[in-house]
């Protein structure tokens, strides 16, 4: 009965659900690729029905066996054993979101049945080590064996991260047989898994859109869904200050939306946890010296705020030679440090204007006391000295020397870079252009890179009122196809070793919690794919295996998904 597809990666299609393709499950037809790009033949009915597709997204890295055969199973008969983990909260939510996942995937009206086979799960990790860095191993090994009445699952991984990587793909390999009405699994599987980069994410922009605390839960729900580790919280901006900061009230008093539009310490620490008993990392953005404003109106701390010129665009910026700044920005960094317990600490470094800080009179007074020349070198000493504080301020409320990510700029470029930023400290995230030549004196200098490349990765291009207003600078829209063909090896070449791996941006000028998961699914399943497989096939073979991603996502991760094909396109294969 068994069906081994042997250790052979490039073969691998996945499990057979090959019967229970009546409905939903379809895959690609042989259309020629050559002429994708060509509108005159583009067949808008590109996915029809197939008998061989897979479940998994993303595809595993490593090996991979499995049989075609599947078996129903009782979901209320799952039984599970573990040598570590014992009593840890993070572990009791990922067995219950395991279990929750399951009868997600049952319909409400379906007729209960319980002929199916049960389950025993048996896990076996290293250790129960809770800590999530970038050291943490996420590889797993997952097998499934039956016999006359059970169906086994072995488990093993070093860690619970890597645990809990392995309960996602098993839940994978459970789909509903609309046919019978049940669950059924696959019979036989082996499969070696690991990601090929370390970190993988999105991140978010709560600042030009408050989104309530339930969005971004079921946004993390959607990243841990598809093995996604990140999420990175650009929290603050110019247009409203979200982020509670208890010894500062005022912040946002006066900068939030309104009352309700603040993310609460306790909120904070809620979500933070949420995410971490998902495999997923909260990083924190605090951006500066650009993109403040609102908050900080009484401070007499910032500048430039509505100034509408094309070099500044309303982004305030703070006034470096002011004490008291780096005062409150401690207060700031501690109470960060305290409710995201942070790994990584994104201090933003994007788009400083110094023409801003070249309009005041103070500044340049200050600055020729100090002998700095009041030229393009002198305002980047001055930022240089910006940075330099505001950092040993965080330094000093974090217990060790946390790794620092910075936006690109003018500061990440010679001759600034190698002289104010130590490559030990500082990692760099990239909104170039994927094929920006500063990329390659970022790695040639040696810093570790994390991608975010405005050509590909970033999600809000191209859509919504920037587009109808000409304000949208990163038009176009960013396919699925090309976010999956965004391949780091194209970007970094000889120096991938120092890809940590990349991030999509959802910058929220023009999207709200209505249209968020549109804009974020499922583009962001095709970076996680990108990211944990780094294929080598085109997409055109991972596209079937996306529309079921998006319909998990849809039932299971309760995300509104942007659909990838007509529905009359799968009706029409079945008349
Ligand atoms: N906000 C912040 C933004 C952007 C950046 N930082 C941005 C800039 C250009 C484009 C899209 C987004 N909206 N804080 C740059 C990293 Cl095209």
């Amino acid at each position: 009965e068994e069906e081994k597809n042997g250790e052979d990666n490039e073969s691998y299609e996945g499990p057979t659900f090959g019967y229970l393709c009546k409905d939903s499950i379809c895959v690609r037809t042989e259309i020629n690729l050559s002429n994708i790009n060509d509108s005159s033949s583009l067949n808008v009915c590109r996915l029809t029905c197939n008998t061989d597709i897979g479940t998994l997204w993303p595809k595993p890295s490593g090996s991979v066996a499995f049989s075609k055969r599947v078996a129903p199973i009782n979901p209320n008969q799952i039984t599970i054993s573990t040598n570590n983990f014992k009593g840890q909260t993070y572990w009791q939510v990922a067995w219950q979101r395991f279990r929750e996942m399951l009868f997600r995937k049952i319909p409400t009206d379906s007729k209960s049945n319980s002929r199916g086979k049960s389950i025993l799960i048996e896990i076996i990790a290293e250790n129960d080590d809770i800590d999530f860095n970038y050291d943490t191993f996420e590889g797993y090994k997952l097998r499934i064996i039956e016999d006359s009445s059970n169906i086994y699952v072995y488990i093993s991984a070093r860690n619970f991260y890597g645990t809990r990587h392995a309960l996602e793909t098993l839940s994978q390999l459970v789909v509903y047989d609309e046919f019978n009405e049940e669950l059924v699994i696959l019979t036989y599987a082996d499969i070696t898994d690991e990601p090929k980069f370390k970190h993988r994410g999105i991140s978010m922009d709560t600042s030009r859109t408050f989104y309530p605390v339930d969005v971004i839960k079921r946004t993390i729900n959607g990243l841990a869904m598809v093995k996604l580790n990140t999420f990175h919280w650009h929290i603050t901006d110019a247009q409203s200050f979200p982020l509670e900061i208890k010894s500062r009230p005022e912040l946002t008093r006066l900068g939030a939306y309104s009352p309700d539009k603040v993310y609460t310490t306790s909120d904070i620490r809620d979500i933070v946890e949420f995410a971490k008993a998902r495999g997923v990392r909260v990083i924190p953005e605090f951006d500066a010296p650009a993109h403040v404003g609102e908050g900080w109106q009484e401070s007499q701390l910032t500048m430039c705020y509505k100034d509408s010129s094309q070099t500044v665009g309303w982004r305030g910026h703070f006034d470096p030679t002011k004490d008291e700044l780096y005062n409150i920005l401690e207060d700031i960094y501690k109470e960060i440090v305290e409710s995201f317990k942070p790994i990584v600490m994104h201090m933003g470094g994007d788009e400083v204007a110094i023409d801003c800080w070249n309009t005041s009179q103070m500044i340049k007074d200050w600055m020729n006391d100090r002998n700095m020349e009041t030229n393009i070198e002198g305002f980047m000493r001055l930022w240089d000295y910006f940075q330099r504080n505001a950092l040993s301020k965080f330094d000093a409320v974090s217990n060790s020397q946390l790794p620092i990510i910075l936006w690109t700029s003018r500061l990440t470029e010679e001759p600034f870079l190698t002289e104010f930023l130590d490559k030990n400290r500082y990692i760099i995230q990239v909104w170039l252009d994927g094929n920006d030549a500063k990329i390659k004196t970022l790695l040639e200098a040696g810093y570790k890179l994390i991608i975010s490349n405005s050509d590909a990765l970033y999600l809000d291009c191209g859509v919504g009122w920037w587009v109808n207003e000409g304000l949208n600078w990163c038009s176009p829209y960013k396919t699925w196809q090309k976010i999956y063909n965004n391949r780091m090896e194209s970007i970094a070449g000889n120096y991938i070793d120092q890809i940590l791996g990349a991030e999509a941006t959802i910058w929220s000028e023009s999207i709200d919690e209505g249209v968020i998961d549109m804009r974020i699914w499922p583009r962001a399943s095709a970076l996680a794919e990108r990211l944990w497989t780094n294929p080598t096939t085109p997409w055109a073979n991972a596209e079937a295996r996306l529309l079921m991603n998006s319909q998990l996502l849809v039932e299971v991760g309760e995300l509104a998904v942007e659909p990838l094909q007509l529905e009359w396109c799968v009706q029409n294969e079945n008349e």
